[in-house]
């Protein structure tokens, strides 16, 4: 197997090109999710900041990605790790300044990286000044209307609104009191009671939001990641849902709209059509990608029709077994559904809101909400060894497809899910919210190990994280991979380059016969793609192998284990 060690020439973004119909950057591009909180720490408070990041984005284009997708950094309480802001335009202090941002995003720009940042218009944080305004307003005020405030059921509206649950557990209604003490209505928050669900209704909210996507365009940004895209309307009278035997979690969250109110309206698409207008007044292919939880994919395809967004997240991938059958016919219905509206399709196997995929693939029961988290009291754990060789097999799957694929800090070193977390170090407000009945997702937040012999493995010089590091994380660390022949990091570098070289992103998919039904065997222009995904060893047809997800037995490819070929 090939490896390359040597750091790829930096490739200089250019910001005033004209786009050319059908070849801009983000149709084929990777792009690296970074979690500020705990990519790389400069301060040494044990919490990622963004001067951090700035002094490891060559490790990034060293790697070969195309572009970073930050998770927020904007001020905010943090009750759910930045995703409750308080400010949109600005940077929290516990993650630096705008100018900080500002290097960042020079520094990221000089390696050819562009930059993606969060954007979470669904809900603010409850300290956000409108809020704080809302409630002081009183009944019935302007203010009041920019937030879904509601009267109570039952005699004195002691009762919530309606039955809507929040997806991090519990009620999704909390009740407020007056500045003169008496008890007054409710607000709606489908995530935690600091994140107040914003009016959509209201154009006052379209407004606000119109000038922070300028704001951030001004500041040189190449797009927006948008959170709960398809959450922002909820269906006119709030009707309660229509009980399923699970509520709350993955479930609910990719229901269809006629089950969720509060999912997949279709007016939430007029706020899209209106912010790529927005975005079209920028020059140099700025795009927008939408967080959106919604199944089948038909669906998830209405938010990147030609006059709304670009891109979104294909979570059905995201969720599919490692199981040949169903990995070809989630490829078919992406590709489907996605080039029916004129957009590539997008491919992801982890972010920070799931368990980490070689975890995952590991689970014997694997297909279990990847949301609910692992953790000391589970009981299905996942095998570790059987997990990383499926996960890099996977990966090497999903980064031979034509479009674009996310990657999530730490995949490149093959991490796994973090489970030993005491339950007073984990954060995460599903976990709080459910009682520790959900885990939640802390175990794919741990800071990620640079440096095998160092304080905190490198992600700072003081030792301090935020989420304790186990000490086998000094195995996965960055330097012990770099320039190894067989680890994970040099796997991804690999996969990276002759993506690049074989320009697979822009490809196109031809199914290879003559293997068995749990061989996954495609074609994507030059290069052949053979996934064993079944029991039994597999004979190679003849031909160079230019990548392998994992030691080969000659010319035989064991099982869970990919290859890249040139045939013929
Ligand atoms: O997630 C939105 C969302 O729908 C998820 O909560 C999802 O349903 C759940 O994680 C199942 O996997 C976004 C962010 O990615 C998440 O981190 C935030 O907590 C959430 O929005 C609220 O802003």
């Amino acid at each position: 197997m090939p490896h390359d060690t040597t750091i790829p020439s930096a490739r200089a973004v250019e910001h005033d090109e004209t786009s050319t119909p059908g070849a801009e950057w983000w149709r084929s591009a990777v792009i690296y999710q970074i979690y500020p909180r705990s990519f790389a720490d400069a301060s040494g408070d044990g919490i990622g900041d963004l001067a951090g990041i700035t002094e490891r984005l060559p490790a990034l284009a060293d790697l070969g990605v195309d572009a970073v997708w930050l998770s927020p950094f904007f001020r905010s309480p943090q009750r759910d790790a930045g995703y409750d802001v308080s400010d949109y335009c600005d940077v929290d202090p516990i993650f630096g300044t705008l100018d900080d941002f500002d290097a960042l995003r020079d520094r990221a720009h000089e390696l050819g990286l562009r930059v993606i940042v969060d954007l979470v218009p669904n809900h603010c944080s409850s300290e956000h000044p409108w809020f704080q305004q809302a409630l002081a307003a009183g009944p019935g005020s302007a203010e009041r209307d920019r937030f879904m405030f509601r009267e109570g059921k039952g005699e004195n509206g002691e009762l919530p609104p309606n039955n809507w649950q929040s997806v991090f557990g519990g009620n999704a209604w909390t009740r407020i009191t007056e500045a003169d003490g008496t008890p007054g209505p409710w607000y709606l928050h489908i995530f935690d009671s600091s994140q107040p669900d914003f009016n959509w209704k209201n154009p006052w909210v379209w407004e606000q939001f119109r000038q922070i996507l300028r704001f951030w365009l001004d500041r040189g940004v190449d797009g927006f990641r948008v959170d709960v895209a398809h959450g922002l309307m909820k269906k006119e009278g709030l009707p309660d849902i229509v009980e399923k035997a699970e509520a709350g979690g993955l479930a609910d969250a990719i229901s269809s709209p006629d089950d969720v109110p509060y999912w997949a309206q279709p007016e939430v698409h007029e706020v899209y059509r209106d912010w790529h207008q927005v975005l079209a007044e920028y020059s140099g292919d700025r795009v927008l990608c939408a967080e959106a939880w919604v199944e089948p994919l038909e669906k998830a395809a209405l938010w990147v029709r030609p006059d709304e967004m670009h891109q979104a997240f294909n979570f059905s991938y995201l969720g599919t077994p490692w199981e040949a059958e169903r990995l070809r016919s989630v490829i078919d219905e992406s590709i489907a559904a996605f080039t029916g509206v004129g957009a590539p399709s997008t491919w992801v196997l982890s972010n920070h809101d799931v368990v980490r995929h070689p975890s995952r693939y590991g689970l014997s029961t694997y297909g279990a909400a990847p949301a609910s988290g692992i953790g000391p009291k589970t009981e299905d754990k996942p095998d570790d060894e059987l997990g990383l060789r499926r996960g890099r097999a996977a990966t090497a799957l999903m980064l031979s497809l034509p479009g674009r694929a996310y990657l999530y800090q730490g995949e490149e070193l093959g991490l796994p899910e973090v489970i030993e977390l005491d339950d007073h170090v984990r954060e995460d407000p599903t976990f709080h919210r459910t009682n520790g009945e959900v885990y939640g997702r802390d175990g794919c937040r741990v800071p990620i190990p640079w440096e095998s012999a160092a304080p905190a493995f490198g992600f700072n010089t003081s030792g301090d994280s935020w989420l304790p590091q186990p000490p086998l994380f000094a195995h996965y660390a960055r330097d012990v991979q770099q320039g190894v022949p067989g680890s994970t990091l040099e796997l991804y570098r690999a996969a990276l380059r002759l993506r690049a070289e074989h320009d697979l992103g822009m490809g196109s998919v031809q199914w290879v016969e003559g293997f068995d039904a749990d061989v996954v065997a495609l074609r994507n222009g030059s290069i052949t793609v053979i996934a064993n995904v079944g029991a039994a060893p597999v004979e190679l047809p003849a031909g160079d192998i230019v990548l392998a997800s994992g030691a080969l037995d000659g010319r035989t490819l064991p099982v869970d284990t990919t290859v890249w070929m040139l045939v013929g």
